[in-house]
């Protein structure tokens, strides 16, 4: 339950359709702060190290054709449980089955076009972060909002 960082990406189906404005601002809206945010192609072998854990699926190859088909908005978001509130924030895998408020019950019908994704763990988001960001480009502030959020 401590402040911690997750690591959310909007997939390139959410940058092309214009996402970026409305899931940035659902975070931010929820009193998260935002650690580090760009604009990214990533190489081949970065998707291949995010989703290694997924190789052996029979929708990995899919899966990464689909990271690489456009840019992603890769961020760093930071607060009191932001791993699991990150995930419900984005809704269930498979957008069907996700609850209308979420991201995913929003603005997406099928897994393969999920829209974003966010870390499943406290220890996998340290990794994807690491992956994702240089040194330097997470940015540790205080939020001038800290006050009014947590009591
Ligand atoms: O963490 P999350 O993104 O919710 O799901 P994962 O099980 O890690 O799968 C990663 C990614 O793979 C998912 O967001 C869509 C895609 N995918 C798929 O295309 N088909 C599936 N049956 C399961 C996952
Ligand atoms: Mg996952």
């Amino acid at each position: 339950m401590s402040s911690e960082q997750t690591f959310i990406a909007i997939k390139p189906d959410g940058v092309q359709r214009g996402l970026v404005g409305p899931i940035v601002s659902r975070f931010e809206s929820r009193g998260f702060k935002l650690a580090a945010i760009k604009l990214i192609s990533p190489p081949r072998e970065l998707l291949e190290k995010h989703y290694a854990d997924l190789a052996d699926k029979p929708f990995f190859p899919g899966l990464v054709t689909y990271m690489l088909s456009g840019p992603i908005v890769a961020m760093v978001w930071e607060g009191r449980d932001a791993v699991k509130t990150g995930r419900t924030i984005l809704g269930a895998t498979n957008p069907l089955a996700s609850a209308p408020g979420t991201i995913r019950g929003d603005y997406a019908i099928d897994v393969g076009r999920n829209v974003c994704h966010g870390s499943d763990s406290v220890e996998n988001a340290k990794k994807e972060i690491a992956l994702w960001f240089k040194e330097g480009e997470v940015i540790n502030y205080k939020h001038s909002q800290f006050d009014w959020i947590y009591e």
